[in-house]
């Protein structure tokens, strides 16, 4: 018995002691082992979650002096658009960048951001999102780590052929995901739900006739080749997290964790500022290279379309309550903050 008991000691000693050696964080840059982590992304290089990645990859090279390598992966190649969370609960990757609208009862209460609550651009719809998320600290993230958050401009109507009226719409296929898929929904749309990564391909094959997302797609998928009508709601906005893996956080030395939580918000303006620039840019762009029609809706029209909206925060409101959140509140908070941030 002793030496049964004394052998289960002695392999628990060998077995774990490396591991607590090499878990204890050092706080010395120059006699510090590079620290290597991956980043991956669904999206191709050239669009606005990626370009933000790469900013943020940058910035942390950078600060830390080197002493933190990022890898990243665009495009799929480590995870792909609805793996991301549990890949990286899972440590496929150490970080990870999600669309919040992919999983939409996985992320009820951030997915509030896509109410029709009126949120005018991605750099106040990233504020928002950042401050709701701070608050209320939902379950849904409690096994990352949340390195920032950020919004997409408010989306609008792409489509192959022009959309000028509420009968235009009816019946028609349009690919959408989440809050976004149920404004559609509410205008009478055909919606059709997957994420923006496989969007290229359902447009091209006819599946679908057009979407609804923010414009600087026109420009970075090429969308505006194939459609070459946009017609103008400025209705609701995408939330994305990128989170770590909890463990990988765990063990990065505190002067690196500070870094990286200096910058959260700092990235959150930051990817808001160059998606509003961005759109401007891709709508310009868009009409240079293919002619693309910007439809604008008339003050009636506006008032016809954002009345079909009317019941859909409510909807929310009782589903959240059902789920035991404080729904009202965070309707009211999501309320103040798009005022306050809207005013600077
Ligand atoms: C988006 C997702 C990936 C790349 C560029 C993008 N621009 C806007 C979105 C929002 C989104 O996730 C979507 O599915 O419309």
């Amino acid at each position: 018995m002793k030496k049964a008991a004394i052998l289960v000691l002695w392999t628990l000693f060998v077995v774990f002691l490396p591991g607590c050696k090499k878990s204890e964080p050092t706080d010395q840059p120059s006699q510090a082992k590079v620290i290597q982590l991956t980043y991956a992304n669904f999206p191709p290089a050239s669009t606005f979650p990626c370009v933000q990645m790469e900013r943020w990859k940058e910035e942390v090279e950078k600060r830390t002096g080197g002493q933190v390598k990022i890898q990243t992966f665009p495009g799929g190649t480590l995870l792909e658009a609805k793996d991301m969370m549990d890949g990286v609960i899972n440590n496929q990757a150490d970080i990870g960048c999600l669309c919040m609208a992919y999983q939409p009862g996985r992320f009820l209460l951030t997915n509030a951001t896509s109410l029709p609550l009126g949120i005018p651009n991605s750099k106040v719809g990233s504020q928002v999102l950042w401050d709701l998320y701070n608050k209320y600290k939902p379950d849904s993230f409690s096994e990352v780590k949340v390195l920032t958050m950020f919004a997409t401009a408010p989306s609008n109507i792409m489509s192959k052929k022009a959309i000028r009226s509420l009968d235009d719409v009816q019946g028609v296929d349009l690919r959408a995901s989440g809050g976004a898929a149920q404004i559609l929904k509410a205008w009478g749309a055909n919606q059709v739900g997957m994420p923006m990564s496989a969007t290229p391909e359902a447009l091209q094959k006819g599946v679908v006739q057009g979407l609804f997302s923010s414009l600087e797609v026109m420009k970075d998928f090429n969308y505006a080749e194939l459609c070459r009508y946009v017609t103008m709601t400025d209705t609701v906005i995408y939330p994305f997290a990128v989170v770590m893996n909890q463990k990988t956080w765990d063990g990065l030395p505190d002067s690196v964790k500070q870094i990286m939580e200096e910058l959260a918000l700092e990235q959150c303006v930051w990817t808001g500022e160059y998606m509003d620039q961005h759109v401007r840019d891709a709508i310009e762009w868009s009409k240079d290279t293919y002619e693309v029609e910007v439809i604008e809706l008339t003050p009636s029209q506006k008032e016809e379309w954002n009345r079909r909206l009317e019941t859909i925060t409510d909807e929310w409101i009782s589903q959240a309550k059902g789920k035991g959140l404080p729904a009202e509140e965070i309707v009211t908070d999501l309320k103040t903050l798009i005022q306050t941030y809207s005013r600077q």
